[in-house]
């Protein structure tokens, strides 16, 4: 081991991230305001760990001049969150503002502005509304991509003066991925179609907002805030490094594709014709995707995803799943993240980073959120009462470190944001991994609290230096 310290460059974003439902709670929401997790939560409570969930969050609709304090005091340069789709308006049809809900992200973009943070919004944070689940099928219907496109035009011509920075979705691929393709998730339903509908319309949704917001001038920039997973094949056998291509054709390159360059891998299209995966689109749909790329890319980094090929026969009964061509592999002595299950690998960063430059026109990208969930963190608090997570300031440490050395060696890379802000409520494990800089105390009326690790990223900012120790072997 040994101690390395690392310029951060003035212009390098350190941010951190959360969304509407995982924070805003249900204060102010009227009848019919329920977004697809709100649906989910209330028809399915007993998957949600300890009953908590969008409900209560943690009432940052209510708190939020006091988080934004604690963001200022951690030393934030921007906050990334979400506008709530499904309580922006009070008729999804109609587009009609719900004006109480709009007064109150004037006041926090307000507030943030003058804290000296950066706002950035995205439109989608899984808050589909959940009437336009029950009526249209969601993302599945073309409807619903018009419906999408009429929204963000009105949070456009409400909030575009203010925030600059607008993103279509974050994690696009993952709502349909755990409901339709793994039906991990209510309303449970395996199917591979919609699967791919879901995953084509967010494509030409993302493309039609990025066409309007040019088209109507407005200045600043529309991206889009992806979770490729950084694939690793299990060996150099070609039988390996097959099964890890095709994870990331059916996982990473459906999003990162038509984003960037515009179009599908043929090669993707190719296997969802061989195995007769039925989904709809057409030659404009394509060329709307074609003619209008993102500006940015916000990319979600957490763990290393290993891969090799299937060591069993696909049942002749079982619909087409991606997985025909790969099982998930476990690299035994691997470094963990216990309470979540995640595999702990700082170079996925440098690695994507090189991706994105070699493959993808070196596009401006960011870390959108990278962030450790532990649980129980209250076993270490001091005797002030204080959470001593010195792991969190090792990972955060670790992975930033990747990122600037990415930046060295020319990759575009704009910025790191953690997730989270403050502890919030994740789907299904709700508070049980705690992700931020600041607890959340439920105990205590949801009483805040800055962590070690909010002091530590406050001297980030301060100094814009990173000094850390490292193995030899991760310079
Ligand atoms: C990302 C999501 C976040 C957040 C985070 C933590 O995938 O964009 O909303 O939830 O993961 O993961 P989890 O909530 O599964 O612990």
């Amino acid at each position: 081991m040994s101690k390395v310290t690392v310029t951060i460059p003035d212009d390098f974003i350190l941010g951190a991230a959360a969304s509407a439902w995982q924070t805003e709670g249900w204060s102010g929401k009227k009848p019919g305001q329920d977004s697809y997790l709100d649906a989910w939560y209330k028809n399915d409570r007993h998957v949600w760990h300890n009953g908590y969930g969008p409900a209560g969050a943690t009432d940052f609709i209510n708190r939020f001049r006091e988080d934004v304090a604690l963001m200022k005091a951690a030393g934030l340069t921007h906050y990334r969150t979400s506008i709530n789709w499904s309580r922006f308006l009070t008729d999804y049809e109609n587009v009609i503002v719900d004006e109480e809900y709009a007064t109150y992200y004037d006041s926090l973009i307000d507030e943030l502005h003058a804290n000296g943070i950066e706002p950035m919004l995205c439109l989608e944070h899984y808050e589909l509304p959940a009437a336009l689940l029950q009526q249209y099928g969601g993302w599945g219907s073309k409807k619903v991509v018009e419906l999408y496109v009429r929204y963000a035009e009105k949070a456009f011509a409400r909030f575009a003066g203010k925030v600059t920075r607008w993103f279509t979705f974050n994690e696009p691929i993952v709502v349909q991925t755990r409901v339709y393709l793994d039906a991990l998730r209510w309303p449970y339903e395996q199917n591979t179609g919609k699967w791919m509908q879901w995953n084509h319309h967010k494509n030409l949704a993302t493309a039609k907002v990025i066409k309007l917001f040019r088209e109507k001038g407005y200045q600043g920039t529309v991206g889009t805030i992806l979770n490729p997973e950084v694939t690793y094949p299990r060996s150099t056998a070609p039988h390996d490094v097959k099964a890890a291509e095709i994870y990331d054709l059916f996982f990473n390159r459906v999003f990162l594709d038509p984003a960037i360059k515009g179009e599908y891998p043929a090669k993707l299209l190719a296997l969802l014709a061989t195995h007769r995966v039925n989904w709809d689109y057409n030659e404009e749909e394509m060329r709307l995707i074609a003619e209008n790329h993102v500006d940015e890319v916000g990319i979600n980094l957490y763990y290393p995803h290993r891969v090799k090929a299937p060591s069993r026969a696909w049942h002749p009964e079982t619909p087409f799943h991606p997985a025909y061509y790969y099982e998930h592999f476990e690299l035994p002595g691997r470094r963990m993240n216990k309470s979540r299950g995640w595999e702990i690998q700082p170079q996925i960063i440098y690695d994507m980073a090189m991706r994105m430059k070699n493959d993808y026109g070196n596009v401006p990208w960011f870390i959108a959120e990278n962030g450790m969930g532990i649980e129980n963190e209250a076993q270490f608090k001091n005797a002030d009462g204080e959470i001593q997570d010195d792991y969190r300031i090792d990972f955060i440490g670790e992975h930033l470190y990747q990122a600037l050395k990415a930046r060295e060696a020319g990759a575009n890379c704009q910025g790191y944001m953690l997730w989270a802000f403050t502890d919030n409520v994740s789907p299904m494990n709700a508070f049980k991994n705690r992700y931020g800089l600041i607890e959340i105390d439920l105990e205590n009326q949801r009483a805040r609290r800055m962590k070690k690790s909010a002091r530590w990223y406050r001297t980030l900012r301060d100094a814009r230096q990173l000094t850390l120790s490292l193995d030899d072997e991760m310079k």
